[in-house]
């Protein structure tokens, strides 16, 4: 018989689970679980194949000729016994499973997750308690309305969804990089994919949130304020999954060994800091990189930079649970910071990129029902009805009950229960029985007591009547949209006015843009005053109003909207958070991009120097020439791997321009001059040496700063080195206070 030769290394037992893709998580990193039944993953598998195996059909025969079809003479028909050329097609014809009805376009990674305290005192769960444990994740991120071909760098939130492959099994925490949702129910949730969706006559707008139907809903659901705020802030536009926060949303219990239940909110903190683009940046890239996130993320794995964040929990006792004047339980509230503060208990680390993007990032089912002992629900109504939603899309999505039992799905330790068959049942159980209780298979598998770690839900006592009906103290829909605002800086707040104007704006139906003006006006008066000047809508005259639209467009604009401020309510008494603003996040260069722009006789040592310093600090760089591959330059060869025709800098963090004769040559290029010119405009670091520091006063008007802020500029020989370094450490920052950026052309 003949065999692939990644065949004849394979455990060809009928054991359970013995045959799983070489792409699942590496159990040999749980040092934890000591369990002999755990089923082993062989170093390959029959389900893996590579370019250097012979060459088969599904059921292993070998195919001589993959080129030509089977037919009647060498110009005939084909026949129809090509038995080879029909599987072909048709498992071509088959390739596609539905894309997912919200989150359809994702990419993921492989890493682990490790405990730096035991949290024993208010949790059974291992993954929380064994600090000797290396637990093996695989995280998706995703953008929410668009469809899996659309572009990574829309205005969405994003999806943030965590497996951990645990020994008590898996725990699926299903986040999103924004603490609160827009609805209270469940129930909604349909309705509010389906406005924010694209309109179903027309198809229109893809992975867009600026329409009527959305509007039209947000604007008769007054709950989902609080989110608005989030979703028009620079938190949408981020710059790298790696520097976006995660927060489980609801509200979970963490249950301990004597049965207490303590109410837990959980965060992923990213060690990179929390850093967006702007919108203009964005909508550029959509165009010249739609992959950008995802690339970003492959390249950065690929290089050895991992992404890393802490797991943050808030607790709260159930004495407390009545204490503040919101609700635990309304996803559309968040605990600020201020109040419950975050404990830093663990680190999550991304460090391997997967190996087939359908097998594993395509076919991964989180499920928020997905917990483990010592972890339990809170009775937030979004909660429930996810917790009844994602099997039931798993189950449309992959087609059979079985999708558990797919490499990327399947526990790390041994599945055992009753459940037999259905399509595509991979594992073969042995035996005569498939039910319980069973004495002719000596009770096995067998309950876990409580006391031995099986699990038991919180027995939490209930008693109501028989309701549709939401709580009183669901109400307050604009407090936590006010602490928002409130806790912005103001180029924050200027970048939500701007996203306002522009959504609205593009909303055709004149009574859906007034009605979201109202709402605004509730959240704060200048913030509505700007946005009604935009769309050519009046505002009730008050003296914020006033002012604001004096203001509207002006340099100060920022400075004064930092001053516009709201009493809150719903936020236990805390006005403003510090933990809601980007601005005191850390930076750095490390995962971020410099372009480097060069022309024939640019100063090569200084390219060198730089490439070196961005190295030494994580940052990647790309030359970018006239032409792609050899540019002769003072000193040597630089190899040039863009070009400013396909080289946006909207794909870079800073620019970075040698000195040299090249830079005359750069002067007379439009292309670098708006390089520099929308740099500069977007906040970003820019470094010029010698005779390039004249081709940046080209490229700005008059009153730029050029001196500071971002801007490092060497005219002495002799200085460089130290201006390399100052430049390679602003790589990461972006500078809000430039001056003159209304002027900037570009
Ligand atoms: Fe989801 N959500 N969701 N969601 N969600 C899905 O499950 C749903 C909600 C989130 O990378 C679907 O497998 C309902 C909140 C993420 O594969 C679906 C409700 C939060 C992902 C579904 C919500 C999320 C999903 C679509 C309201 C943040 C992507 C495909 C009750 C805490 C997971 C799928 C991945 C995916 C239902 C609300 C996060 C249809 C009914 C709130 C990150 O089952």
């Amino acid at each position: 018989m003949f065999m692939n030769k990644n065949q004849k290394d394979v455990d060809q037992s009928d054991k359970v689970g013995s045959a799983m893709g070489s792409s699942a998580p590496k159990p040999t990193s749980m040092k934890g679980n000591k369990n002999p039944e755990q089923p082993q993953i062989p170093a390959s598998s029959p389900l893996r194949t590579d370019d250097s195996s012979p060459l088969t059909t599904n059921v292993g025969q070998p195919i001589a000729d993959d080129q030509n079809s089977l037919k009647a003479g060498e110009r005939g028909p084909v026949l129809l016994e090509d038995y080879v050329l029909r599987e072909k097609l048709q498992h071509f014809d088959h390739e596609r499973i539905p894309e997912r009805i919200v989150h359809a376009r994702g990419a993921a990674a492989h890493g682990y997750f490790e405990l730096y305290e035991s949290l024993q005192d208010l949790t059974t769960a291992k993954v929380l308690t064994d600090t000797s444990a290396q637990t093996p994740v695989f995280v998706r991120f995703s953008t929410v309305a668009g469809s899996r071909g659309s572009a990574d760098t829309a205005r969405d939130v994003r999806g943030f969804a965590v497996k951990m492959y645990t020994p008590e099994g898996n725990w699926d925490l299903v986040g999103n990089n924004i603490p609160v949702f827009f609805i209270q129910d469940a129930i909604k949730f349909p309705d509010l994919i389906h406005a924010a969706k694209p309109e179903p006559d027309r198809e229109i707008p893809q992975a867009a949130t600026a329409h009527d139907t959305f509007y039209d809903f947000l604007s008769l659901t007054p709950e989902s304020m609080h989110m608005l705020m989030w979703i028009m802030s620079d938190r949408t536009l981020p710059r790298s999954f790696g520097m976006m926060e995660g927060f489980g949303v609801h509200t979970f219990r963490l249950v301990n060994a004597a049965g207490k239940s303590t109410f837990v909110k959980f965060h992923w903190k990213p060690l990179l800091g929390v850093h967006s683009l702007v919108w203009d940046e964005a909508q550029q890239i959509a165009g010249h990189d739609p992959d950008f996130h995802r690339r970003d993320m492959w390249d950065s794995i690929k290089m050895g930079n991992a992404f890393e964040w802490e797991l943050g929990i808030q607790t709260l006792s159930e004495e407390d649970e009545q204490k503040f004047d919101f609700d635990i339980l309304d996803a559309t509230k968040l605990w600020p910071e201020e109040l419950l503060p975050v404990r830093r208990v663990g680190k999550m680390t991304l460090n391997r990129n997967p190996d087939n993007y359908f097998a594993e990032t395509e076919q991964v089912a989180f499920n928020t029902t997905n917990v483990v002992p010592g972890i339990d629900f809170s009775n937030d109504p979004l909660l429930q009805g996810r917790n009844f939603s994602y099997l039931d899309t798993q189950l449309s999505r992959l087609g059979s009950p079985n999708f558990t039992e797919l490499p990327i799905n399947r526990p790390l330790v041994q599945v055992s229960n009753n459940q037999r068959d259905a399509q595509m049942r991979y594992t073969i159980n042995k035996g005569r029985v498939s039910y319980a209780p069973a004495s002719l298979d000596g009770h096995s598998p067998d309950e876990v007591t409580p006391a031995r770690g099986g699990f038991t839900s919180y027995p939490e006592r209930v008693n109501g009547p028989k309701i549709r009906a939401r709580s009183q103290s669901f109400n307050d829909h604009y407090g936590q949209a006010k602490l928002f605002w409130n806790s912005m800086s103001g180029p924050e707040k200027e970048h939500i006015v701007k996203a306002l104007q522009f959504e609205l704006s593009m909303v055709e139906t004149r009574a859906v843009r007034q009605r979201m003006v109202e709402h605004l006006g509730k959240v704060n008066d200048m913030l509505a005053a700007q946005v009604a000047a935009a769309l050519g809508e009046t505002m009730p005259e008050s003296d914020a109003s006033t002012k604001a639209r004096g203001t509207a467009d002006s340099v100060d604009g920022a400075k004064q909207l930092a001053d516009a401020t709201s009493p809150t309510t719903a936020s236990g008494g805390v006005q403003q958070s510090k933990a809601l603003s980007m601005e005191n996040q850390p930076t750095s260069p490390k995962g971020r991009k410099v372009a480097i722009l060069v022309a024939a006789g640019i100063d090569v040592n200084q390219v060198k120097q730089l490439q070196q310093a961005l190295t030494k600090a994580g940052a990647m760089s790309e030359i970018v020439g006239p032409h792609l591959g050899m540019i002769a330059g003072d000193g040597g060869e630089l190899e040039a791997t863009k070009t400013l025709a396909n080289a946006s800098p909207a794909l870079f963090d800073a620019v970075f321009v040698p000195g040299g004769k090249g830079a005359e040559a750069l002067k007379k290029k439009g292309d670098a001059q708006v390089f520099l010119a929308q740099s500069y405009k977007h906040g970003k670091a820019i470094g010029v040496l010698g005779e390039s520091v004249e081709l940046l006063k080209k490229a700005l008007p008059d009153g730029a700063s050029l001196t500071k802020m971002g801007v490092v500029s060497g005219a002495d020989a002799g200085k460089e080195k130290q201006a390399i370094q100052n430049f390679v450490d602003s790589v990461g920052t972006r500078h809000w206070s430039r001056t003159a950026l209304e002027h900037v052309a570009a």
